[in-house]
């Protein structure tokens, strides 16, 4: 069997470099054109790999797989593929052929990386677990280490989901569905049905994790095959899975309550609830003890760039949310936000509606601040949608000092609603950088 890899990031390396493992030909493709070589003379990649520079016939003629990497748009090797009667698998798909241990996969528009922390923090008190996919690390680093009792939590996305085969989760989440990467997707709807690819191989045996507050997530959950378990953040009756009272999450299965967890979301800024929710359900389902739970859940810090608070200047904290790269994870990050606020948000486009933004508009933002790519199509729907106190810049760092300028705000956010891409290599970058113009601030 030969492989090609085309995309030569995170998931194409580690990918080329599992497969040499199993001793497999690969020739690997990257647009770059030099970055293959350059990976090979750090020793990223292995020196087996063979570089390839075009997509040729000759080398259709002896590939038999690809493995694509989420990054690269399928539409860009459709007519190679097809023509030659290839098939393509993602990075997830790969690793899972080697994966010896359960998978309990997480997927939705937001909130994926908070609920695998979560988990990951809950289940490693009794389990020893392995975090990958879209977190960061690819599974194929990872899938050599696992043992049969162990459990990879595997953070998925929707380009991930795209070109899955048999991969197959025991347990499958999808937190909430909303627009997101409209660039990749010709509607919503192609974007859903790549989610809900995630319980194309699981049984009856297997278990589903939704949204019960989602009405799209439990219309097209009716198609699914597994066992349907639901969290939501109001009580229920008919319902197995759980649910948020007050100070409580509820486990009920047939009307009657299982287990109670008592656990004070308020003190914890930017956890959600439904990221608590299904953490609580997956460790219950996995056999954790309530003690762990909760002892995980108090202890528990958020992931870097996630509503992050940076530091305070005379009467204004700065909270770092690059992590919010569409407009559903800027509104929840709003949200969490009862103090006045300027919101700086831009960067590249992923062609979503931003009058969404602006309607459901919390009134404590009392100034926004447009900036990048995106910033002039910003304003001119917050003008349209009436909102006042709206600025647009250049660049982040304009739009910072913009935001700092006259600041009667007791807080300043950045949460972005958009890509980073035509300003930064990824929203890390992002979000260091804003750190670092609130360090020098300070200075
Ligand atoms: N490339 C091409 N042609 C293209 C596009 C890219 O050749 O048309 C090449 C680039 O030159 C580059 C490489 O592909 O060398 C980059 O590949 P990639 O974009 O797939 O990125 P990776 O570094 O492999 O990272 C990927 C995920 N990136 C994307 O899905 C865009 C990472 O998710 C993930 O952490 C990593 O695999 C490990 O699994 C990041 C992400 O932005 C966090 N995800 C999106 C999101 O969360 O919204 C889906």
């Amino acid at each position: 069997m030969n492989y090609l890899v085309i995309g030569l990031g995170r998931s194409g390396i580690s990918a080329c470099n599992l497969l040499v493992k199993k001793e497999f030909k690969v020739f690997a493709y990257d647009d770059n054109k030099k970055i293959g070589e350059e990976l090979k003379c750090a020793k990223i990649l292995n020196e087996k790999v063979e570089l390839v520079f075009s997509l040729s016939k000759k080398l259709a003629k002896v590939v038999d797989c690809i493995v694509l990497s989420p990054g690269v748009p399928f539409k860009k090797i459709e007519r190679f593929s097809k023509k030659n009667n290839i098939e393509v698998i993602s990075e997830i798909e790969l690793a899972s052929m080697f994966c010896p241990c359960e998978i309990v996969a997480v997927t939705g528009t937001n909130g994926k990386t908070t609920t695998v922390n979560l988990l990951n923090q809950i289940l490693k008190t009794e389990k020893q677990t392995f975090l990958v996919g879209n977190i960061g690390t690819p599974f194929c680093d990872e899938v050599q280490n696992m043992g049969e009792n162990d459990i990879a939590i595997c953070e998925v996305s929707s380009f991930q989901l795209e070109h899955i085969k048999n991969f197959k989760p025991k347990i499958a989440v999808i937190l909430n569905l909303a627009p997101d990467h409209m660039d990749r997707y010709e509607n919503f709807q192609q974007y859903a049905h790549a989610k809900f690819n995630l319980f194309k191989n699981m049984t009856k045996q297997d278990v589903a994790v939704l949204n019960f507050d989602d009405l799209l997530i439990r219309a097209l959950s009716k198609s699914i095959l597994p066992e349907i378990f639901y969290f939501s953040k109001y009580k229920q009756e008919n319902f197995n899975g759980i649910f948020q009272s007050d100070n409580n999450f509820l486990i009920t299965i047939k009307n009657n309550i299982k287990e109670v967890f008592d656990f004070d979301l308020s003190k914890h800024k930017g956890l959600f609830s439904q990221d608590v929710m299904c953490a609580i359900l997956i460790a219950n389902f996995l056999g954790i003890s309530k003690e762990n739970i909760i002892k995980s859940l108090e202890n528990f810090s958020l992931p870097k760039h996630r509503i992050e608070f940076v530091d305070t200047i005379g009467k204004v904290s700065f909270y770092d949310d690059s992590k919010a790269t569409n407009i559903h994870s800027c509104l929840s990050a709003l949200g969490h936000f009862s103090e006045s606020l300027v919101l700086i948000l831009g960067g590249s486009d992923k062609k979503e509606d931003f009058s969404t933004l602006f309607k459901p508009l919390p009134k404590n933002v009392i100034k926004i601040v447009a900036y990048g790519k995106t910033a002039k199509k910003i304003y001119k729907k917050g003008v349209k949608s009436g909102y006042k106190n709206i600025v647009k810049t250049k660049c982040l760092q304009d739009a910072f000092d913009e935001a700092v300028k006259d600041c009667h705000a007791e807080a300043i956010l950045l949460s972005p609603a958009c890509a980073s891409f035509d300003e930064f290599n990824n929203y890390e970058e992002r979000g260091e950088f804003f750190k670092n113009l609130v360090k020098d601030l300070k200075k």
